[in-house]
């Protein structure tokens, strides 16, 4: 077995992955990141959407902002749809604040062209990826990539690794607490323009649906799905009668074009207890999962990274204050975050029809929907929490 040495150990070629490692560069701070999946695989992942002005902000800092002026679309807010009535909150009027619309591809994609440029480490295909010594000051991970066995000894391990990562069940005893969801996205690419200038989030009677784009010609829409849907059961037709239907609106169109992605994804909800194990700590999907409505999980991964990376940078300097507070601070940053996700998939789904009280919970849906777009105080701490809390 080679034995190799860095300071930060990195498991997972994320976006939470690769912008710490990135980070970790920008302060000086040697990496290494270990990813078992290929660079084909990881830029070819399609998911979130939408940027927080303070990610948007970090990473701009952090020089990989020149994608997101140059493609990144600006939006001051988002559209609510209801009872047939679509209601637009204009976040930039009511707060100061704006998303933009860059997907996460796109991120992981400038993330993997600055580590080449600057001639990072990143190990791809790696297996049985394993961490030893967590407890002491020089943690251990072991791997195989390229039939070569390794043993990467280093000041901190750092699991990025996501839901189904191997970091996460290295702690022992640990706790956690989820809920489930009883319906799940189905999620479509298509090449066509979007029909609409910002996100349109819609409760029908029907269920969920939502409008949302990657570029001025690539949109993204979602469907609320049964939890236990299969995508063989949507053909492309289907796909877009049932956006027609939830999304119409009297005097406007839904433009149609060819699907080139479709999937399903289930809702969880889950938080780990504990972020950090000895020399361990843990960010992004690896700590935490939030159900897609409130466009946070990358955004959390992004905030994770920006107060774990101000931490270490200060571990090298010397002051561990930071280092020490990431658990607690990233933590009660994220149950801020969990409870924003939770209150915008309820407000948005329909409960099954077996859900006895669900005629009732629509109708009380649809009065918090209308109480929300009739005040401002409401919709300023929607444009608060959706365009995202300073870090
Ligand atoms: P990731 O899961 O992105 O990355 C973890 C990395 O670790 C992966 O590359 C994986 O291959 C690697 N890895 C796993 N096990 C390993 C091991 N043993 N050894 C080495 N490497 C290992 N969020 C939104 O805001 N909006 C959305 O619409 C949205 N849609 C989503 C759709 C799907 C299908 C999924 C799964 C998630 C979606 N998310 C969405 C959430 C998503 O964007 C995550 O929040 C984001 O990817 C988090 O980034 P990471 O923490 O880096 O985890
Ligand atoms: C997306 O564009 O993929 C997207 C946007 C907003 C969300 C979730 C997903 O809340």
């Amino acid at each position: 077995m080679s034995t190799t040495r860095t300071q930060v150990a990195v498991i997972g070629a994320g976006p939470a992955g690769l912008l710490l490692s990135w980070s970790l560069r920008a302060a000086g701070i040697d990496s290494v990141v270990i990813e078992n999946r290929s660079l084909e695989h990881i830029l070819g992942r399609i998911r979130a959407g939408i940027l927080e002005q303070c990610s948007v902000e970090e990473l701009t800092r952090l020089g990989l902002g020149d994608g997101i002026a140059e493609h990144g679309l600006t939006h001051h807010g988002i559209h609510l749809q209801f009872d047939g009535q679509r209601h637009h909150v204009d976040f930039h009027a009511l707060i100061g604040r704006t998303v933009t619309v860059y997907g996460q591809q796109a991120v992981v994609a400038d993330l993997v062209r600055a580590h080449r440029e600057a001639g990072s480490e990143i190990v791809f295909e790696a297996s049985d990826v394993s961490l030893h010594e967590l407890t002491t000051d020089a943690p251990r991970v072991r791997y195989v990539a390229g039939g070569a066995e390794t043993e990467l000894t280093a000041d901190f391990v750092v699991g990025a690794d996501g839901f189904h990562g191997v970091s996460r069940p290295s702690i022992p005893g640990l706790t956690t607490y989820q809920r489930g969801y009883p319906y799940a996205w189905l999620g479509i690419l298509a090449d066509v323009a979007p029909s609409t200038d910002e996100l349109i989030y819609c409760l029908h009677e029907r269920g969920f649906a939502m409008h949302s784009m990657r570029s001025p010609e690539v949109s993204r829409l979602y469907l609320q799905v049964p939890n236990d849907e299969r995508i063989e059961n949507w053909p492309d037709a289907r796909i877009w009668d049932e956006l027609q239907t939830r999304l119409g609106v009297p005097g406007w169109t839904l433009h149609e074009g060819p699907i080139t992605d479709k999937s399903i994804t289930p809702m969880r909800s889950f938080v780990s207890a504990r972020l950090r194990h000895g020399r361990l700590f843990l960010a992004g999907d690896a700590g935490h999962i939030v159900p897609p409505t409130g466009a946070k999980g990358l955004n959390a991964a992004i905030a994770d990274v920006t107060l774990l990376a101000r931490g270490l940078a200060d571990h090298y300097a010397g002051d561990d204050g930071r280092l020490e507070a990431y658990e607690s601070e990233a933590l009660g940053r994220q149950w801020k975050v969990q409870q924003f996700s939770q209150w915008m998939t309820e407000l948005l789904h329909r409960a099954p029809a077996d859900d006895d009280s669900a005629e009732f919970q629509y109708r009380s849906q649809l009065g918090r929907l209308a109480y929300v777009t009739g005040s401002r105080h409401a919709m300023e701490s929607l444009a608060e929490q959706y365009s995202g809390l300073p870090l």
